[in-house]
């Protein structure tokens, strides 16, 4: 009995691992990582260590109201100028939706926070472009629009036999 629910763990790690491939296309990146959006941080650093890419997520997590998240054009970003029709985030978990390619701009829009450095500029890269380290593109012979259904299929069908080793 014991090695049939091994089996069973087994079989849903498996599962597990099938499926992670497919959830890491879309990430969240948490600005400054554990720091947050705060003062007297190398943002420029911290974007140089990422790639940001179509279909992620910013995350910027502060202490409100010391600060605000404020998206600009380029020229404004490099005056810190903040226009009358900027539209001023400060909820202090604000979550910017990355849905598309290029360069976005944004500083804090608190003081003088922005001469002060706070402020990220980053440059988002299309969905689909690999990074170094990623696995080659399917062949053309396969459909992207197929691979997820049969994986998905796969990861079922492997659950379902997990479960009925274990009624068993
Ligand atoms: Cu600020």
């Amino acid at each position: 009995m014991a090695s049939k629910q091994m089996l069973a763990l087994a079989a849903a790690i498996l599962a597990l691992a099938v499926l992670l491939p497919v959830r890491a296309a879309a990430t969240e990146h948490l600005v400054g990582d554990d720091n947050g959006w705060v003062l007297n941080f190398d943002y420029a650093a911290w974007v140089a260590t990422k790639q940001f890419r179509v279909g992620d997520t910013l995350v910027f997590k502060y202490k409100k109201p010391n600060h605000t998240v404020v998206e600009v054009g380029g020229a404004d970003f490099a005056n810190c100028t903040k226009p009358a029709t900027a539209n001023e985030l400060g909820s202090g978990e604000d979550r910017v939706a990355l849905d598309k390619e290029g360069r976005r701009w944004f500083f804090c829009g608190v003081k003088d926070h922005c001469q002060k450095n706070m402020k990220l500029k980053i440059t988002v890269l299309a969905a689909g472009a690999l990074a170094p380290e990623a696995p080659p593109p399917p062949p053309p012979s396969s459909p992207a629009g197929k691979v997820q259904p049969r994986v998905a299929h796969a990861v079922a069908a492997v659950i379902a036999g997990a479960a009925a080793m274990l009624v068993l």
